[in-house]
């Protein structure tokens, strides 16, 4: 008999730590996959870890011939920074390893007979807008709108998340016997702020990079300008609203993508309140105009009533509370240690 369980892909990085963490000893065991061994904190709190890529059919398989998967989070990816250094292994991983994931996910749910839930976490980088004037005039953003990204990484979560939809809603349409079982669900990610991990390879990074120097007694040069303006939301309530939406009844769902915000400063504001919560903090700026085109393309803010509406979204920390309750008090607790 196969264990029913559930499955994080990429569970090492930054979204699977605060996912493994609470997910751990609450509801069916979790299995993990992702490229190395889970750091030692995580290790104890999974059922059983493969180490190896999403790219690998033989690797799901063996998943697959082993486990009956009830729920998949779909977390691996190589962010938009790194993705635009190595774009063909990016679109190797975030595309055709989402569609070995899809594929898995159908012949699972073909296995025992019903969905299985997907939970893909999208990105603002799904976003594009042409220059920074269109940026600022364009207030909220809903998610059908200036869908033309710029990087890579965006061109992967855009189409990945129409991926998802194919698979969830006309798999095999031409095809008399073919039902689709896969329940697909996605998130369109604003930057997320983490006290327990540092991002790598993303392009929003420059507010966690900020904060986690300024803790450590770090210099640190910004890398984009001071006005800069994105969306972000904590960790815990990013890891709260993927377990919400897995949550959440089928029928209340409108769309397969939901845009997520919760605070959207500027650099200078978050400089401003990391200085004020370290008073040793030496942020300075160094705009790469690289990433600085990046950022511009992606909205100032992003309309997230579709997912308040459907499903109940709503983050606990605006940006005074993220620093107050969350980051600065866990942060020092961190490093002080
Ligand atoms: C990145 O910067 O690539 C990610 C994202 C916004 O999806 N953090």
């Amino acid at each position: 008999m196969r264990k029913p369980v559930v499955l994080i892909t990429g569970a090492g990085g930054e979204i699977g730590h605060g996912l493994v963490t609470r997910l751990a000893g609450s509801g069916p065991p979790i299995i993990t996959l992702d490229v190395t061994p889970l750091d030692r904190s995580l290790a104890p709190l999974v059922a059983r870890e493969f180490i190896g890529s999403i790219t690998d059919i033989s690797l799901l398989d063996r998943v697959l011939a082993e486990f009956e998967v009830e729920r998949v989070f779909h977390l691996a990816a190589l962010l938009s920074a790194r993705a635009e250094f190595t774009p063909v292994t990016a679109h190797h991983v975030n595309v055709e390893g989402t569609l070995n994931l899809l594929e898995f996910a159908q012949r699972q749910g073909e296995s025992h007979g019903r969905p299985v839930l997907f939970i893909y976490p999208s990105s603002i980088a799904a976003y594009g807008l042409p220059d920074l004037e269109t940026k600022m005039r364009a207030g909220a953003v809903t998610e059908d709108q200036y869908a033309h990204p710029t990087t890579m990484y965006g061109c992967n979560k855009l189409y990945c998340e129409q991926l998802g939809h194919y698979y969830a809603k006309h798999y095999k349409q031409l095809s008399a016997d073919a039902i689709a079982r896969v329940d697909f669900r996605s998130v369109r990610f604003p930057g997320l702020i983490s006290a327990i991990t540092v991002p790598s390879g993303g392009t929003s990074d420059y507010a966690p990079e900020m904060i986690h120097a300024a803790a450590k007694g770090e210099r640190y040069d910004c890398f984009v300008r001071p006005d800069t303006t994105i969306p972000y939301m904590t960790m815990p309530d990013g890891v709260d609203a993927l377990l919400a939406l897995a949550d959440a009844a089928r029928d209340r769902l409108t769309q397969s993508a939901y845009n997520l915000t919760a605070f959207n400063p500027s650099a200078a504001e978050i400089r401003d309140v990391v200085v004020g919560a370290f008073s040793s903090a030496a942020i300075g700026y160094r705009v790469d105009p690289k990433r600085q085109g990046i950022v511009d393309s992606w909205p100032a803010a992003v309309d997230d009533s579709a997912a308040r509406r459907d499903w109940g979204f709503a983050p606990k920390c605006d940006f005074e509370r993220a620093f107050r309750e969350y980051l600065i008090p866990t942060i020092r607790q961190r490093y002080h240690r």
